[in-house]
């Protein structure tokens, strides 16, 4: 008896089986070593519940949960009479929490968004020195977006208008797009006259963000909205509002504040930690105070400090989405991906990992405390309840004091390292800082700056068509193993890759970020494309709000002509190989309405709906012209994406021409031998 009651001692993962990547793998066996726990642990002792992964488990009320597994009958065809005690069907379920996972996504990137823009107005307003109008040019390509002038008329003259007058009412009409009380939002205007006319049509554009996150939340309530396709009407609307309105407008205002990103090089994963310098690890998602932190880390001041207290510098490395910002507009390194930030505390020369929101592990707080690793908490929604987790919250108002005091705790906690010492050796060099803009000026150069050449690459054939990868890490896969197959696979069949989040940092800890990639991985069409202009096969666009970046990449194409009229024409596919967040499923729904296919890995959350699922795998077509679907062999996935940038591109009528850029080559290839 006494036997059967001893614990059995929690499995551990085989590192090797976990992670592609080898630092990984190393950081995984090292934690084991120390007896420290970790995700991908964790994992092995914790199986995912089946009801609630089919997306079929309702707790809206207390009645519940109603749990409605699919069965094997269902599955065969027999009549679905499943449903909870108040009547809902699986599909209703399903439908309401995937919508309920959409309004999460939207609020996070949207709050977030929020944040940037009431920083934007105090900055605007001239409240704070840490933060100014940095890039005017973008600034004045902004305003018209939301109905601010630019210009002025005096004695019948135009003249400029003042700089600090259009930021400060581009500062408050974009914080209005959260409550306004009437209208619609300003940016949804950006996106091709079709979609707009569509969204129209459907009735599905966004009044305001925060009403479209509330009416969901109301309507997935019990007794509320119990049509599947009414509730995702909603979801659209809610999605869109993320999309073309919080993700797009922290983008912008981001840009404006601290720069456009231009590409620049860096390297990636946790050998960009330094055993002799402090080492500040910047985890989360908004770059507001993280901006600080990377200036006042570069002052004299703190530089000589560090030096005071023994270490040669201050190396800054990034985790998650605040990695992709700092790293997009600064050049600092990426540490790792989603799942390796246990992992960078794991090396014991982690002096201080400061976190602000989102994709924030509540157990750094655990690994922390086997180190001498101060974990930092700064924002006041995003607080831990354990008690060696500091909280500085930060405030535009004193951000430079509060950058400050974070960057010295980490140095004076320099000196309290133990002997425990590992950092791997593994980090990869790349390119990053790809945006709108600058595609502009490397596929059209500075003369002719546009979208016609790669436009042209498109329709001649040597670019098959656009792949946009994106998303996060799942512990239930192999660490970015579908992340790096998806997009090698894509590049091989002449497909150019637009990549952000936790795909990007996957990307460039794989090396596939330098314009070398090219002549290894690439098919000959755009290999040839790359090493003529010198860019990467996969450009590297920012964070996860910065897919806004990717649609309005895709507005170009559409705009620079011969590529249809609407997103939904142009040859390209979505995916996100190893999605775990809410904040995903946001982006995918507003990526499909947009009129994009959008493939989604590991797991989907509609299994247990087959006819709501259904719904949005094929009916979302006839609507939309784009569509959801899941595939979690990630060879398969690419190849869902390429049969459907080939159907696009038969659409257009130039498939023909494809096929002559590869007779070309291959005719080439044959003079060459012989
Ligand atoms: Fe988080 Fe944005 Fe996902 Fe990575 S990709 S795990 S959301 S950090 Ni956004
Ligand atoms: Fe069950 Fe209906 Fe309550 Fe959901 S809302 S828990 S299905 S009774």
């Amino acid at each position: 008896m006494a036997d059967e009651k001893e614990k059995k001692a929690p499995k551990l993962a085989d590192p090797v089986a976990a992670s592609v990547d080898l630092a990984t793998q190393v950081m995984i066996k090292r934690a084991q070593e120390l007896g420290i726990d970790t995700a991908f642990d964790r994992a092995e002792n914790m199986k995912p519940c089946n009801i609630g992964n089919q997306g079929t488990c309702c707790k809206n009320c207390g009645m519940g949960p109603c749990r409605l597994p699919i069965t094997k009958g269902i599955e065969a065809g027999e009549v679905d009479n499943r449903k909870g005690i108040c009547g809902a069907t699986a599909n209703t379920i399903a439908a309401r929490n995937f919508c309920r996972m959409i309004a999460a996504g939207c609020a996070a990137h949207s709050d977030h968004g929020r944040n940037v823009a009431e920083v934007f107005l105090s900055a605007a307003r001239k409240e704070s020195d840490a933060y100014r109008i940095k890039d005017t040019q973008k600034l004045l390509a902004v305003a018209p977006h939301f109905g601010v002038a630019i210009t002025v008329e005096k004695d019948g003259e135009t003249l400029d208008r003042d700089l600090d007058e259009i930021a400060l009412e581009v500062g408050e009409k974009a914080l209005r797009e959260w409550g306004k009380d009437a209208g619609e939002l300003l940016y949804l205007k950006r996106a091709p006259k079709p979609r707009y006319d569509l969204w129209t049509k459907l009735g599905v554009k966004p009044r305001n963000i925060d009403r479209e996150i509330v009416e969901i939340m109301h309507r997935t309530a019990i007794g509320v909205d119990q049509d599947y396709k009414n509730l995702m009407k909603q979801g659209t609307r809610c999605a869109l509002a993320d999309g073309w309105g919080g993700s797009m407008m922290a983008t912008d205002l981001q840009d404006i504040m601290f720069g456009t990103p231009y590409p620049l090089q860096s390297e990636a994963n946790l050998g960009v930690m330094k055993e002799d310098h402090v080492n500040i690890i910047i985890h989360g998602h908004e770059p507001v105070l993280s901006e600080v932190i990377v200036a006042v880390s570069q002052t004299k001041e703190m530089l000589d400090y560090a030096k005071q207290k023994g270490a040669k510098g201050i190396q800054l490395g990034g985790i998650c989405c605040t990695a992709n910002e700092i790293l997009q507009r600064h050049g600092v390194p990426l540490a790792g991906t989603f799942l390796q930030q246990e992992l960078a505390i794991v090396t014991g020369a982690c002096d201080a990992m400061v976190v602000d929101v989102q994709c924030v592990f509540q157990n750094l707080a655990n690994v922390a405390k086997c180190f001498h690793t101060k974990l930092i908490t700064t924002h006041p929604i995003a607080k831990m309840e354990q008690d060696n987790v500091l909280h500085i919250e930060f405030d535009e108002h004193h951000a430079l004091e509060d950058a400050k005091r974070i960057v010295k705790l980490a140095i004076d906690n320099f000196q309290n390292r133990g002997a425990d010492v590992m950092i791997p050796q593994q980090k990869s060099p790349m390119i990053a800082g790809f945006g709108v803009e600058s595609i502009k000026y490397h596929l059209g150069g500075s003369f002719r700056g546009d979208y016609f050449t790669l436009n042209d690459n498109i329709i001649n054939g040597r670019i098959r068509g656009i792949g946009a990868v994106v998303g996060c890490n799942n512990v239930r896969t192999k660490h970015n193993e579908g992340h790096l197959t998806v997009v090698k696979e894509l590049i091989k069949n002449d497909v150019i890759v637009l990549t952000t989040g936790c795909n990007a940092i996957a990307c460039a800890m794989a090396g596939l970020l330098t314009p070398e990639t090219a002549q290894v991985h690439c098919g000959p069409g755009l290999a040839e494309v790359c090493e003529t202009v010198g860019i990467p096969p996969v450009l590297h666009l920012g964070s996860c709000v910065d897919n806004s970046r990717i649609l309005l990449a895709a507005t170009e194409v559409v705009r620079a002509g011969g590529l249809g009229k609407d997103l939904s024409e142009v040859p390209a596919a979505g995916s996100a190989p190893e999605w775990m967040s809410e904040k995903a499923i946001t982006i995918g729904q507003y990526v499909v309405a947009s009129g994009v296919y959008t493939v989604f890995g590991t797991t989907f959350p509609t299994t247990g709906a087959p006819v709501f699922q259904d719904y949005l795998f094929k009916e979302h077509e006839k609507i939309y012209g784009g569509m959801w679907d899941f595939e979690a062999d990630p060879i398969k996935h690419a190849h869902k994406m390429i049969a459907h940038i080939d159907k696009k591109r038969k659409a257009l009528g130039i498939d023909k021409a494809r096929e002559r850029v590869l007779m070309d080559m291959a005719d080439r290839q044959k003079l060459e031998v012989a």
